[in-house]
């Protein structure tokens, strides 16, 4: 007996088509807010959550199923066992050991090395279509070693990257010429880390080149001020980390903005970790790192071609060295 009764003539209901499934792994502070804001955006219909930590995994399902009544019906589960996480269309993972106070990124990444080996076959194989999207750090670097493990074509391995970056430098740009952040058009690229490379020469605002626009003016910028500004996007992690102890407000909504793109076929260009081979000069090894890519239904779409000056490009080219090196310590 359902609850409800169907009107006089109303025909059967169709074959439900099928729901969209995020999985979650690893529930601390990243992987809730980034649960949380899909979960407010209405991004999907069910969202399986994954820990290794029984109790909390539960007291977190329990405490977001505790705000239906106050957002979009999503089913929430969660589980210790991957196969919970059984055909999802969208896998992100946050597991890991977390940076602490004055950690490298890339001090982390032989811990979170062993614990991929574990996860991915599982993840990979229980969600053979999936996107998988990569959040643990060193991102670019586990982002490779996301996509050995799984096997998956290049197109649906994806680290987060510098999308992060990005909002902070588009921030901080704001902040400096009192703008809205949504109105400037600016990319870090490279590693989500200390190499990463800031594309002064195409940043721009409302359609207006910006350092063009302030040569034109002869309005001075001073090249330190500049460097001042990226260097504040490279150690704001560093900065929140030390304050608060962990970052993920910006990480959750950064990554609900690929998941939106991405399961949407939004087809928006996000600066996130891709495999950079034969990109910008990048010709040596399988290195990921952070292009600007277009993202739609199918993962990444293709990598637009901004023109980097000669030094830019240089740069870019020296990240994915640094990022090489590191992965060739691997051996994945
Ligand atoms: P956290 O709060 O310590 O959470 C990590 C979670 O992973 C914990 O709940 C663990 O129990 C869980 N975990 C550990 N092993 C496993 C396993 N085998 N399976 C499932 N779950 C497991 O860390 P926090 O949430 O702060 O950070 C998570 C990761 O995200 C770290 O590697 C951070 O460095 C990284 N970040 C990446 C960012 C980016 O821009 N790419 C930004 C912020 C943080």
């Amino acid at each position: 007996q359902s609850f409800f009764k169907p009107i006089q003539g109303a025909s059967p209901p169709p074959p439900t088509s099928r729901s969209t499934k995020i999985s979650v792994v690893g529930v601390g502070n990243v992987g809730m807010a980034i649960a949380q804001t899909i979960l407010t955006q209405g991004l999907a219909d069910e969202i399986a959550l994954v820990d290794v930590n029984a109790e909390k995994l539960r007291g977190e399902m329990l405490d977001l199923q505790h705000a239906a009544a106050f957002l979009p019906r999503t089913k929430i589960s969660a589980s210790v066992d991957y196969s919970s996480t059984l055909a999802s269309d969208l896998v992100i993972v946050t597991a890991g050991a977390r940076q602490i106070p004055g950690e490298s990124r890339l001090n982390l990444l032989q811990r979170n090395r062993a614990l991929f080996s574990k996860m991915i076959p599982p993840l990979a194989a229980g969600s053979p279509e999936t996107i998988m999207l990569i959040v643990s750090n060193p991102v670019d670097v586990l982002t490779y070693v996301a996509w050995k493990l799984s096997g998956f074509p290049s197109n649906r391995v994806i680290g987060s990257g510098t999308n992060l970056d990005s909002s902070r430098f588009r921030f901080l740009i704001a902040d400096h010429l009192d703008l809205n952040a949504q109105d400037v058009q600016a990319y870090i690229i490279g590693e989500h880390g200390d190499s990463s490379v800031a594309l002064w020469s195409s940043i721009s605002v409302g359609g207006v080149p910006i350092l063009s626009f302030l040569e034109r003016q002869q309005i001075a910028y001073e090249k330190h001020t500049l460097e001042k500004i990226h260097r504040e996007v490279v150690e704001g992690a560093y900065e929140v980390i030390r304050l608060k102890g962990y970052t993920s407000w910006a990480i959750g909504y950064s990554v609900a903005s690929l998941a939106r793109s991405i399961l949407r076929d939004q087809r928006s260009i996000h600066p996130v970790s891709v495999l950079a081979k034969g990109f910008y000069g990048i010709d040596g090894g399988e290195p990921f790192l952070s292009l600007p890519a277009q993202l739609g239904r199918s993962g990444v779409l293709g990598v637009t071609n901004i023109h980097l000056t000669e030094d830019e490009a240089k740069q870019l080219q020296e990240s994915a060295k640094t990022i090489l090196e590191v992965q060739s310590q691997l051996g994945v």
